[in-house]
């Protein structure tokens, strides 16, 4: 069985391989009369895009959007939102040699030995590729969100390899390549990545989130709980190895006393919980961490095998992201945002309250 599709009441499903012809995704279940622009999807697209410094992956697409049906005369009509992009700039050729080789770490693996078929173009369908639809598609949830709740949903990077960062000025995370507040810690981080890059190895990054204004009251218990649906959306990023929801695995070594969030004066004086209890959103800030391994396709040789079983050392050629995690920023975002939306509707669909 193939899984293609997200959300209940704010469906999202995505087709498309990293150099097949075209990518892109259906957002069913919008509702109508939002304005939206092909411009203001790109503003999206292009934070999470290759090519926009030197610590990305060079491959160069333009990710002109293109929105097919869902919008008349620039307003969402509640019916599917199609979008496309066009793949551009796909260079089949840097993956002729690796066609029948497994790249350690890699999906390569694990979908020849589901699929028995693989298309080895840029990783076909297991390629980051992908989540240029995820973006694409958060830009609608986002504007949506901040239009009627005043939510707004931001993330930062708050570790590379072992350098570790302090959210600092938020306003400023799309100031320099790497998504972070610090920006006085920017030159740092280029000399790490220039000379990662030089030795031909990756890194893996955290990524921390939040969801601000964000209502009361959202969640399904029990199956449907809100963290367990931004867990599963974080867990279905490429590259994803860990989430965290607020204190996470910190609670370990809290003791209770101390991990509770005392509400004094009707307000919480902490938040341990990340906003969410018992799988129900609080009205605090939504809190999240998102792991992301190193990437795998690297000019490092390793021993691995060919599909045959044959023995073999691998060595990848071609545009790799030494972080992928980097421009995973974005993404984290969009997912955030097209789960929080979808549990309002719900939400709003089972009690039938107005706005929460
Ligand atoms: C990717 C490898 C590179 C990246 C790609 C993800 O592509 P290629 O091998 O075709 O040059 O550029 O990411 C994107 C194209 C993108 O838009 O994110 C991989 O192995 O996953």
């Amino acid at each position: 069985m193939s899984h293609n599709t997200f959300g209940k009441n704010l469906r999202f499903t995505s087709f498309g391989e990293s150099h097949g012809s075209t990518i892109g995704c259906v957002l069913d279940g919008f509702p109508p009369g939002m304005a939206i622009t092909q411009e203001e999807i790109k503003q999206q697209l292009i934070r999470r895009a290759t090519g926009q410094s030197r610590h990305t992956s060079q491959r160069k697409e333009k990710d002109d959007v293109q929105i097919v049906s869902g919008v008349f005369e620039g307003v969402t009509t509640g019916h599917p939102i199609a979008l496309i992009i066009e793949n551009t700039d796909a260079r089949s050729k840097d993956y002729t040699n690796i066609a029948k080789q497994i790249r350690p770490g890699h999906a390569d693996y694990a979908y020849w030995k589901k699929y028995q078929v693989r298309d080895y173009r840029g990783g076909g369908r297991s390629s980051a590729r992908e989540t240029t639809m995820r973006v694409a598609a958060g830009a609608l949830a986002r504007k949506w969100l901040h239009e009627n709740y005043n939510i707004s949903i931001i993330a930062w990077l708050s570790q590379l390899g072992n350098i570790h960062l302090n959210a600092g000025d938020l306003s400023r995370i799309d100031d320099s390549p790497f998504f972070t507040g610090e920006i006085d810690k920017v030159p740092e981080l280029d000399k790490y990545m220039d000379a990662l890059r030089k030795s031909g190895d990756s890194v893996g990054a955290r990524i921390s989130a939040k969801a601000v204004n964000v209502p009361a009251g959202l969640g399904e218990p029990v199956y449907g709980k809100l963290d367990a649906e931004l867990a599963l959306a974080m867990m279905s990023i490429n590259a994803t190895k860990g989430v965290e929801i607020g204190a996470g695995f910190a609670s370990v070594g809290q003791n209770g006393s101390e991990h509770r969030d005392e509400i004094i004066n009707n307000k919480f004086a902490s938040n341990h919980a990340g906003g969410i209890l018992a799988g129900v959103s609080t009205g605090q800030d939504i809190t999240l961490d998102v792991a992301f391994k190193p990437t795998s396709s690297l000019r490092l040789p390793a021993q691995s095998i060919d599909i045959d079983g044959n023995a073999i050392e691998v060595v990848t050629k071609g545009r790799h992201d030494p972080c992928v995690g980097i421009r995973a920023t974005p993404i984290v975002e969009a997912m955030m945002a097209l789960v929080i939306m979808d549990h309002i509707m719900r939400h709003k669909a089972q009690t039938q309250s107005n706005k929460s």
